[in-house]
């Protein structure tokens, strides 16, 4: 069977990468992700990848390029990362997060990425410029 798609942004604003700290479920509460979650029925990624921001972050998002890879979630999930341009608003931790941080690139590995989501954020970790 074809593994469920949760997709995730790297948001960039002035050279700074967006980290959100899960507030649930429990055993992820804590933990730094790149915002995103599951696709609906009948959503492509990029429309799922929008409505998530949306609603968890209350921005209107842009998304750019694919981060190239794919990265294993729970059995049956994986995980696919989106550069995110923000095209309007400013964000809040509304729903599923509750704090958000603008990190530069030397900041990093300030906060405890979910470990899944490593490999991405050293890939969007490529596109901030050193310093
Ligand atoms: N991850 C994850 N990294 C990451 C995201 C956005 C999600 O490891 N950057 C995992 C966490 C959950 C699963 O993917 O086990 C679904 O993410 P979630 O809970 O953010 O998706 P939602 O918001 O679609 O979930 P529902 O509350 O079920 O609608």
């Amino acid at each position: 069977m074809t593994d469920r798609v949760v997709v995730a942004g790297a948001v960039f604003d002035e050279g700074r990468l967006l980290a959100a700290r899960r507030s649930a479920p429990p055993e992820l509460a804590g933990r730094w992700e790149l915002p995103g979650g599951k696709l609906e029925p009948g959503e492509t990624a990029e429309q799922a990848l929008v409505r998530e921001l949306r609603e968890e972050l209350g921005v209107e998002a842009e998304p750019g390029e694919r981060i190239p890879g794919e990265w294993p979630l729970a059995p049956g999930y994986v995980l696919q990362v989106w550069t995110v341009r923000i095209v309007s608003g400013e964000p809040r931790p509304l729903e599923d997060h509750d704090e958000l941080r603008w990190l530069f690139r030397h900041e990093l590995d300030t906060v405890d990425w979910l470990d899944q989501d490593r490999p991405a954020v050293a890939e969007a970790a490529c596109r901030l410029p050193v310093g």
